[in-house]
């Protein structure tokens, strides 16, 4: 019943039947996530890193009443230029199923679709959390509430710099997710190697996938969020990021923006007020990603 809903294309589904790694990449970061045509040279190379490196990509969507595993070429640039293509969070997959709407999926619904396809690791650029000011709004991503029992290790630059990152990470913990640094002890902050918040390093992908197996082998459910900075000479540090982030946050609220609305708007806010170089930071934290991704899920 789990697969007639499940639609693999032909290159993911070979990979399956010669058992070779695949990694799953998101949608939501191409239709949401930036404007065109960054996100569809983006969303083109990513699947070329991953093919360089000997793994296949399965970019996630949904489509025509099925949850797609592995996109063509014409269906990406679908997802890049149309502007009614749905944000999907694991809620909305059932509706935008029924409704055979393309929906593009975010970190959450990405993990679920992986999960039940039976891929392990996962890339992203970062992931939803905490937003500032959830005091108010009670603005969570979905994004947490999966890692916390969907078993899938999602490779990320941390969480975006929009969120609330202390509060971020205080509600991974209460919700038992597990959270290592690659190579840092440092919570990277997107755009930003470090965000001065300590978690625990791991130095290879080698650990990673062991932890992930003892944890399969326990019956537990979690997930893994792996942090990957992005590197020094793409970063825009921190303290000259936060003041930009401030303006976009005022402008969201003066123009009362909410729900899942709210994040495409802050990050194109920030491409627009920094002239678009939080957008190249984005895109070279993504491919970074999707290179950690791939030595994972090699050790599979
Ligand atoms: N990473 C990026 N750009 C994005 C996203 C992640 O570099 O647009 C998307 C992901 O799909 C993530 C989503 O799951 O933003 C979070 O949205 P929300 O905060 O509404 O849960
Ligand atoms: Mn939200």
């Amino acid at each position: 019943m789990t697969r007639s809903l499940l639609s693999f294309s032909e290159p993911v589904q070979n990979a399956f039947k010669k058992n070779k790694p695949v990694i799953a990449l998101e949608s939501s970061i191409i239709s949401q996530g930036m404007p065109y045509p960054q996100n569809i040279k983006l969303a083109n190379r990513l699947e070329e890193i991953a093919l360089q490196n000997g793994i296949t990509p399965a970019t996630i969507c949904i489509m025509n009443g099925k949850i797609k595993i592995g996109l063509t070429d014409k269906e990406l640039e679908l997802l890049a230029k149309d502007p009614d293509v749905r944000k999907v969070s694991s809620r909305d997959i059932g509706k935008v199923l029924l409704d055979k709407k393309i929906g593009a999926t975010t970190v959450s619904a990405t993990m679920k679709a992986a999960d039940l396809a039976g891929i392990k690791v996962l890339a992203t650029g970062g992931i939803g959390g905490v937003h500032r000011f959830a005091e108010e709004s009670f603005d969570i991503s979905m994004d947490l509430i999966e890692l916390s029992h969907t078993p899938v290790i999602v490779v990320s630059a941390g969480a975006k710099a929009i969120l609330d990152l202390p509060k971020t990470l205080e509600y991974l913990e209460t919700l038992g997710v597990p959270v290592y640094g690659y190579k840092t002890d440092d919570f990277p902050a997107f755009y930003s190697s470090g965000s001065g918040l300590k978690i625990i390093r791991i130095n290879s992908a080698k650990e990673i996938a062991e932890i992930y197996k003892k944890n399969i082998s326990l019956g537990f459910k979690n997930g893994i969020l792996i942090t990957n900075p992005i590197p020094g000479k793409f970063e825009i540090p921190y303290s000259e990021m936060e003041k930009f982030i401030d303006m976009a946050i005022k402008k969201s609220k003066k123009k009362k923006i909410k729900g899942k609305a709210l994040t495409p708007y802050l990050l194109q806010t920030l491409v627009e007020i920094t002239s678009g170089r939080s957008l190249d930071a984005n895109v070279k934290l993504v491919e970074n990603n999707v290179l950690l991704a791939c030595k994972i899920a090699k050790e599979f």
